[in-house]
């Protein structure tokens, strides 16, 4: 097992980073951006390293930095958290080089996953349901609207280096294609220094539905059922939870030996996601890999007991996954609300000192923050407070949980989006798990353009 992990993250999630390590017994090192020299993070760690001025490009993006810092502590591992370099297979190589060990899938890996055309490619070859489209990157207008007219309008073209989605755009008419081609080769290789494009299927108003998997590297491979992310605006989720409504106990099984298989194909080790959208006959397509820990693997550690993180260390470790398959179960139901320090009805980003914080407690409820009173949300980074996760032994139990929760949770100073969650958690739709991507579309103004950008309203 490690003795020294370096944790290349902030806020929540290099805390949580910290828990897994201390309940192992492994020693810490945090590392900060002069912005965060006060952070719970820095505070709660065994040794602390400022990497640089508070832009993320000087300091969390910062390769060097951080491998130094990894040097000088004698860290033997470093845990990338989720954003910043979590999917850099090149940090990934770095590592390799300097035999430090990456808390994460293998390099090759990571590449593979991170080119969305590929891994459509090993999808498919895996047995993966994937959605009509083009066979790798497409790069002329001919060549475009041949695909197009043959998979049917609506498409969809996307960056073969994007995910999360940037730099997509959606075509509802071969009049149209030729623009928003260029348009999005133009994006990408602005955003990414990569122009290739492919084209898809486009599915109106899907349901957001992905699985959880962990490979050791011993050939073993597990799945831990499903979190459902449909309440997202912009791509940034809102509420999670996991069971989704959508799926029975047998279409759970498929899916996950489908994902184990699909992991096993591309020799998959360490936690991983595999994002689909499930259409309005519930059917699957895969859409992508995260190859990191997610922001909300909270959800699927309350239904299923396993921490994820501790199995992440383990397993980069080189240990074998502590439990099988049939010895995974699934019980009750969990809910994540992501409190972001934004405004509730414009969304407009609000850092600032929280004067005074109290996070909520009693059954059924956790909390994963690095806030506390007194603390500073910079404005360089993004604006997730607090993750407030609930559980109860259905879904009701865990929606009544989290709205006492949140009418109990104490943020004074900034504006968060806990009324928006509030309205969301009251909605009927909601209630009855009516879900989709555009299911947010109710709670926003109208988006300010219509160039057939993927904005509010697809
Ligand atoms: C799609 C799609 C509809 N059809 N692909 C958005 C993020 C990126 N991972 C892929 N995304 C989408 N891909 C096809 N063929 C709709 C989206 C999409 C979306 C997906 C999941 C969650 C929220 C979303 C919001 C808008 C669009």
């Amino acid at each position: 097992m490690f003795k020294k992990v370096l944790i290349a993250n902030r806020g929540e999630i290099a805390l949580r980073v910290i828990v897994a390590c201390r309940e192992l017994g492994i020693k810490t090192v945090a590392v900060y951006s002069e912005a965060d020299e006060h952070s719970l993070h820095v505070r709660f760690a065994d040794e602390d390293v400022c990497i640089g001025p508070p832009r993320s490009a000087d300091s969390y993006l910062n390769v060097p930095a951080i491998i130094s810092a990894a040097e000088i502590t004698g860290a033997d591992a470093i845990h990338p958290g989720y954003g910043f370099l979590s999917e850099s297979a090149y940090l990934a190589e770095v590592c390799e080089a300097c035999h430090i060990r990456f808390i994460g899938p293998d390099p090759h890996v990571i590449r593979l996953l991170g080119d969305k055309a590929r891994a459509r490619r090993a999808m498919k070859k895996a047995g993966v349901p994937i959605l009509p489209g083009s066979d790798g990157p497409v790069d002329g207008e001919e060549r475009a609207l041949k695909v197009a007219k043959d998979i049917g309008y609506p498409v969809i073209i996307k960056a073969t280096a994007g995910g999360g989605g940037r730099g997509m755009r959606v075509v509802q008419n071969p009049g149209e294609l030729g623009h928003a081609l260029k348009t999005a080769q133009r994006e990408a290789e602005a955003a990414f220094g990569v122009g290739d494009v492919y084209i898809e299927k486009y599915v109106i108003s899907p349901r957001h539905i992905e699985f959880q998997v962990l490979g050791d590297h011993h050939g073993a491979v597990v799945h831990l059922g499903e979190r459902e992310c449909s309440i997202q605006r912009r791509h940034q989720k809102l509420i999670e939870e996991s069971p989704s409504v959508a799926l029975t106990d047998k279409i759970r099984r498929r899916m996950g030996a489908t994902v184990v298989d699909a992991a096993k194909a591309v020799q998959y080790s360490n936690a991983g996601t595999f994002e689909f959208l499930m259409d309005s006959d519930g059917k699957f397509y895969f859409m992508e890999v995260n190859t990191r820990l997610q922001v909300e693997h909270p959800v699927t550690e309350l239904v299923t007991g396993v921490d994820i993180v501790k199995e992440q260390i383990r397993i980069a470790a080189g240990e074998r996954l502590s439990f099988k398959q049939s010895e995974v179960t699934f019980s009750g139901h969990a809910l994540e609300c992501r409190v972001n320090a934004e405004d509730p009805e414009t969304f407009v980003p609000s850092p600032g000192v929280i004067h005074a914080f109290s996070a909520p407690g009693g059954p059924g409820v956790r909390v994963d923050t690095c806030a506390h009173t007194e603390c500073t949300i910079p404005p360089y980074y993004d604006s997730l407070v607090a993750k407030v996760i609930t559980y109860g032994r259905d879904r009701q139990e865990a929606i009544a949980r989290m709205r006492r929760a949140l009418e109990m949770t104490v943020i004074e100073g900034i504006r968060t989006s806990i009324p928006l969650h509030l309205k969301i958690l009251s909605d009927p739709d909601f209630l009855a798990g009516r879900l989709s991507t555009s299911f947010m579309d109710r709670y926003l103004a109208p988006a300010p353009s219509a160039d057939g950008r993927l904005k509010a309203a697809v």
